[in-house]
C-alpha cells in the first residue's frame, strides 16, 4: 500500500517536472510585432503578421498556428509565378540561427481561413504559434485597417500623410489580399 501510494507520487512529481518543461518557453525564440489586417464584414479569410527572431544557435522551424479567431491557420507564402503574385500553403518555416524574418504582406503569412467573425480595425487576435524546439508561443495580433502595409496603420491617419508600403503593392494581383 505504503509502496503504491510512493509510485503514485513519484509518477505525480514526474508530471510536475514534464509540465514545467513545456511550459518554459525556450527564450531562443521571440515572436513580435504581431499584426493583422481588418477583412470586409463577408470575409472567410484573414491573415496575421509577426516577427520572429531566433536568438539562438541552431535553426527553429515554424511547424503550425492556431487561432481561436478561424476555423484553421495555414502558413502562407505569396510569390510571383509567371508574373502574377500568388500564395500557397508552405509546410514549415525555417529560422536560421540569428536570423529574424518578418512575416508581411507578399511574403510569408499566417492565413486565417474559417473566420469566425470579420476582423475589426482596433481589436486584437490571439494566435498561438509552434516551433520544432522552441514549442508553443502566443503572441496577440493588433488588427490594423483594411489593406494596411504595415502593422499600426489605421484608417485615421492624417490627410495629406504619405502612405508607406503604396509603392511596394504589387500590380496583377486582382482579388488578392494577403
Ligand atoms: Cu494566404
Amino acid at each position: 500500500m505504503i509502496r503504491a501510494y510512493t509510485t503514485i507520487l513519484a509518477g505525480l512529481a514526474l508530471g510536475l517536472v514534464l509540465t514545467a518543461g513545456t511550459a518554459r518557453a525556450d527564450s531562443s525564440i521571440r515572436v513580435e510585432n504581431a499584426w493583422a489586417r481588418a477583412t470586409p464584414a463577408s470575409a472567410k479569410t484573414g491573415a496575421i503578421y509577426l516577427t520572429i527572431t531566433n536568438t539562438g544557435t541552431a535553426p527553429d522551424t515554424l511547424e503550425s498556428a492556431s487561432s481561436p479567431a478561424a476555423a484553421k491557420v495555414e502558413l502562407h507564402e505569396m510569390s510571383m509565378d509567371n508574373g502574377v503574385m500568388k500564395m500557397r500553403p508552405v509546410p514549415t518555416i525555417t529560422i536560421a540561427p540569428g536570423q529574424s524574418l518578418v512575416l508581411k504582406p507578399n511574403g510569408y503569412h499566417l492565413m486565417l481561413i474559417g473566420l469566425k467573425a470579420p476582423l475589426k480595425e482596433g481589436e486584437t487576435v490571439p494566435v498561438t504559434v509552434t516551433f520544432a524546439h522552441a514549442g508553443q508561443q502566443q503572441a496577440t495580433a493588433s488588427v490594423a485597417k483594411i489593406g494596411a502595409m504595415h502593422a499600426g496603420d489605421s484608417s485615421a491617419a492624417a490627410p495629406g500623410m504619405a502612405k508607406p508600403g503604396r509603392s511596394s503593392d504589387m500590380p496583377g494581383m486582382p482579388g488578392m489580399q494577403h
